[in-house]
């Protein structure tokens, strides 16, 4: 049986947690002390912090596992990544004091860095020759400058509120992460089936993320106006109304274009404009 790995509690733990409903894999959480079975999907969900995750899951402990991109590249366990997932978004950044001057990486030479990514921000350095002592330290690496620990970070960057908010400005965007499912290369046969199951679901949900299902009644004579306006899949659906001369035309949009595409719509003569969610999209 397939074990998935997972943040026990964090920033990725909601998300993941959500991913499975998606996909139709429930796994009672409520109850969750350290390993939860589904009920319905050949997997078990092992609950705990992500540093831990890579390691697990190159050793086989876990066949699975969710983490941030950044987790497996610092640590450089040999596990293989299935798919990148959409959430947990983020950069690992080096961040210097607001009112020093930045002229280029080295500004760096001789400086003093504090992360918990010393291998990644290694490999940056050495990619730029520059000579730098690198502090690591665990937690709040933010305030290092401020504590005299350090001149310079390197640390996870989403909005930037963190840096703003401690005087620091972002001067390179190192890396950039988001959350993947790994996995360890060697699985069973009756895995490696159950896992191809897991991508395909994981991909009708990526692809249905952010895509609105929208139907409307329209005059003939627009049809051909509405489809340039909604190149769906193949093309929009059209039914005929009761009503003669008018259809109906059923489409998916991207949600960023929507009220764009309802603007243009109307002014063709559309009504009665109805917006869904979509649920899934199987290609
Ligand atoms: O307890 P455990 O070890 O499991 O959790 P953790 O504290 O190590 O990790 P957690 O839950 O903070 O983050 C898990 C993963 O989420 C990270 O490895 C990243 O892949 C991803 N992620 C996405 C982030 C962020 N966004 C993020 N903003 N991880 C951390 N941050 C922190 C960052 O360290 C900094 O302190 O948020 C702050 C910056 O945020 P902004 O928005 O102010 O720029
Ligand atoms: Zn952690």
């Amino acid at each position: 049986m397939l074990r998935l790995a997972i943040q026990s509690k964090g920033r990725l733990n909601e998300d993941c947690t959500s991913l499975l409903q998606e996909i139709g894999i429930s796994v009672d959480d409520s109850k969750r002390k350290f390993l939860s079975k589904s009920a319905n999907f050949p997997l078990e969900v092992l609950y705990m912090r992500d540093d831990d995750i890579p390691q697990v899951v190159s050793a086989g402990t876990a066949s699975l596992g969710i983490v941030g991109l950044n987790e497996v590249e610092e640590k450089g366990f040999d596990v293989k990544i299935e798919a990148r997932l959409g959430f947990g978004g983020c950069r690992i950044s080096l961040a210097i004091p607001k009112a020093d001057e930045y002229p280029g990486p080295q500004y760096f030479n001789g400086k003093r860095i504090a992360t918990s990514y010393p291998n990644i921000l290694r490999r940056f350095l050495a990619g730029n020759g520059i000579q730098a002592d690198i502090e690591v330290i665990t937690g709040s690496v933010e305030i290092a400058p401020a504590a005299g620990i350090a001149d310079a970070i390197f640390d996870i960057v989403s909005s930037g509120g963190t840096l703003v908010s401690n005087g620091l400005k972002e001067v390179e965007k190192v890396f950039f992460s988001e959350a993947v499912l790994i996995s360890n290369g060697s699985l069973s046969d009756e895995d490696r089936k159950s896992l191809e199951e897991i991508l395909f679901r994981i991909d009708s949900v990526k692809v249905s993320r952010g895509q609105k299902y929208i139907l409307m009644n329209l005059p003939e004579s627009a049809i051909e106006d509405a489809i340039k306006i909604l190149p769906a899949m193949r093309s929009p659906t059209v039914m005929p109304l009761a009503a003669k001369g008018w259809c109906s035309l059923h489409s998916v949009v991207c949600a960023d274009e929507l009220w764009e595409k309802i603007r243009q719509l109307k002014a063709i003569g559309a009504e009665g404009i109805l917006v869904l969610t979509v649920d899934k999209i199987i290609p």
